[in-house]
This record gives structure tokens, sequence and C-alpha cells, in this order.
């Protein structure tokens, strides 16, 4: 019998993961959900379509540079099949002149033992981001008898699902931190909406952001789901664009976590790490000012890495602070050169998902 599917965290020693593709990207039309995370200064505002070609090319070529460290490390790679992102979709509630790409995989497969699920995503241009998956689905369902293939609740996206004109007036930096210190953000809670990169796994422990990506309807969804798992909230006043856990709150391995300093835990929830001796040590300071051009994402990237065993971590080869902290933590460095794919979506985590990792689901937090 073979295994493929097994993962209960971000730390146990990988084996098998998905590498996202740039291929066809599109930089989506405004939507009630996107158009919030797209700053007002933004060299994006209102502008969608396809991404230039050659940024496309040099995004995958850099996806190929870690499939290569990947592949040299025995892990197995899989990737998804791209789609023509740029076609106009549409569902009984909702239509939308394009589709996004398949990068990032984390935002929309989470893995949960012998389980993949495709998630509830907000933005209606993601919709239908999951069949680029599929063929790979189909090929673990057949090659794996314990795997599970699975589906969260489709979220309708009607008009009913979002707070509109939201940030309709210029809002400033500081009225959005308001907005997120109040957990107000531009999803309403008639529907449980939930990206897979704000879920942080860690063996028994489900910590789940709550932000403009993820829902409250979410955490009770998941809490029902997972009866067995205890699913816990987390929120970081720091962040005026909360999306995704993974360039704010990034466990090295057990006992130990990098928290993003602009955006740090608040100190009720950082009770369960301390009173299990947990360290929560600041990130370093990202090596660059800016996100590259027609980039989503932060400067925080930099702290978006790839654990491939508790001593071992891939860092994107410009971030030179963020390896030497690592360094000093321990960890083996691995530099990848992944820079010019974070406009596609992310990070060397964003960047994949988890098919195999060693290791059984404990319990960290007893
Ligand atoms: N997908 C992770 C992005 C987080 C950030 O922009 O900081």
């Amino acid at each position: 019998m073979t295994k493929i599917v097994s993962s209960w965290n971000d730390w146990d020693p990988l084996k098998r993961v998905i590498v996202g593709r740039c291929d066809n990207s599109v930089i989506p039309p405004e939507e009630p959900a996107t158009s919030e995370k797209v700053p007002v200064d933004s060299e994006m505002r209102g502008m969608w379509g396809l991404r230039p070609l050659e940024t496309v090319e040099r995004g995958n070529e850099c996806l190929e540079n870690l499939v290569k460290i990947l592949e040299d490390r025995g892990v197995i790679v899989d990737r998804p099949t791209p789609l023509q992102w740029n076609q106009a979709i549409g569902t009984p509630d909702f239509r939308n002149d394009s589709m996004m790409t398949c990068m990032p995989p984390r935002d929309i497969l989470l893995t949960v033992g012998n389980e993949i699920m495709a998630a509830a995503n907000s933005f209606r241009c993601r919709y239908f981001e999951y069949l680029a998956y599929w063929p790979l689905m189909e090929q673990y369902f057949e090659e794996d008898p314990e795997f599970k293939w699975t589906q969260a609740p489709r979220p309708r996206l009607t008009d009913k699902s979002y707070k509109h004109n939201y940030y309709d007036e210029k809002i400033t930096l500081e009225e959005r931190l308001v907005r997120t210190a109040n957990k107000d953000f531009v999803t309403t809670e008639v529907e449980p909406m939930w990206d897979a990169a704000d879920v942080m796994r860690m063996g028994k422990d489900l910590f789940i952001q709550h932000g403009l990506t993820t829902n409250r309807a979410a955490m009770d969804w998941f809490q029902r789901y997972y009866p067995d798992f205890r699913v816990h909230a987390v929120n970081f006043p720091g962040d005026p664009y909360p999306i995704h856990i993974d360039a704010t709150f990034v466990p090295l391995r057990p006992g130990l976590i990098i928290n993003n300093p602009h955006r740090p835990l608040p100190e009720e929830q950082r009770a369960i790490f301390e009173a299990n001796d947990w360290q929560i040590v600041e990130a370093a300071q990202p090596a660059h000012t800016e996100p590259p051009a027609l980039c989503y994402s932060s400067v925080w990237l930099s702290m978006n890495c790839l654990v491939l065993d508790p001593k071992t971590v891939i860092v994107e080869a410009s971030e030179v602070y963020q390896q030497e902290q690592m360094d000093k933590l321990g960890m083996n460095v691995i530099p990848c050169d992944l820079r010019d794919a974070y406009p596609f979506g992310g990070g060397l985590h964003c960047s994949t998902a988890d098919v195999y990792r060693e290791g059984d689901c404990l319990d960290y937090f007893p």
C-alpha cells in the first residue's frame, strides 16, 4: 500500500510537495474582496489583465530553482496544471471577468493528516483555482487508498458576503490599523470563507488568522469539522492588510516560532505558547524596503520560509538578515533565488503545499 498524503505541521521532514506555476497568471479585476488588499498608492490599482510574459517566464525560472533544491534533497515535487486564467467565470451567484493563477498553492490546499482539502476562498477570481490541482488529487486518490480528497463547503460569494464600499474613501494606514484592531474586515459572516494559508497546523492545534481572507464563521466551521482538534482564532493588530499567517507567525521547529515584529501576537494569545515553553522570537528585518513590482504582498515575505526538517530551512537568497538569524537559531540555511516569483502570490512557503511529511499528529500544547 502506498502512502502518498500525510502532513500534520510545517516542520517535520518534508518528502513530497506541490510547487505552483506562474503560467497564464492574471492581475485580477477589482472585486469586493480584492480591492481591499491593493494599497491605494499601489501601481496595481485599477489595472488588470494577463501579467507580462517576461515576468511569467522569470517567475517560473525562480520556481524551477526551488524545484531543483527540493529534488536534489530527495523531495518528490508535483506541479499543478494551469488553466487559461484570463477567462471570465460565472456561477448562479456572481460573474467575474477573470480568474487569477495557480500560484500560490498554499492559499488553496490545506493538508491535515491524510486529507487535502480545497479551501473556501473569499476572492471570486479564485473560485475555480482548485481545478489546477485536481489532476494531482485524482492521482493521489488512485494511488493512496487512505487519501481523503475533500472540498470545503463552497461559499456562494454573493454581494451579501462582503461589506461594500468598505475602504471606498481614501482610508489612511492608521484607520486601517484601527479596523484590524477592531477585527472589522471586508468579509461578512453569512458563510464560512477562508484561505488555507491562514491556517497554521501544529499537530492537534490549528491556529487560524482572522483577517481579510478568513472570517469568524470559518473558525466555527473548522471546530465542527475537526471536533478532536483545538481551533484557535489569532489576530495580529499591527497588520493593516491581514492576509495569511505565513509572513507573520512562522514555526521553525517544535518550541520555536518567529513573529513579525510589526505584527506581534497579542499578550493574551501568547499565553498558550508560553505555558508550553515555546519561544516566540522577533523575525529579522527584511533586506528590502519595497516588494518587487506588481506584487500584492509585503516585504515580510522575507520570513516566508520553507522548513524541510527541524534543522533545515530554505530562505530567499537575497534575504540575508533572515538567513543570518536562522543560522543563529541553529538552522542549516539553504538560499533560493525566488524573489521574482513573489508577484505571483508569495514566497517559499506560499509557493508550495505539503503532500507528505514524516511524523504523527502530536499534542504540542497539552
Ligand atoms: N501571502 C502572504 C502575504 C503576507 C504579506 O503580505 O505580508
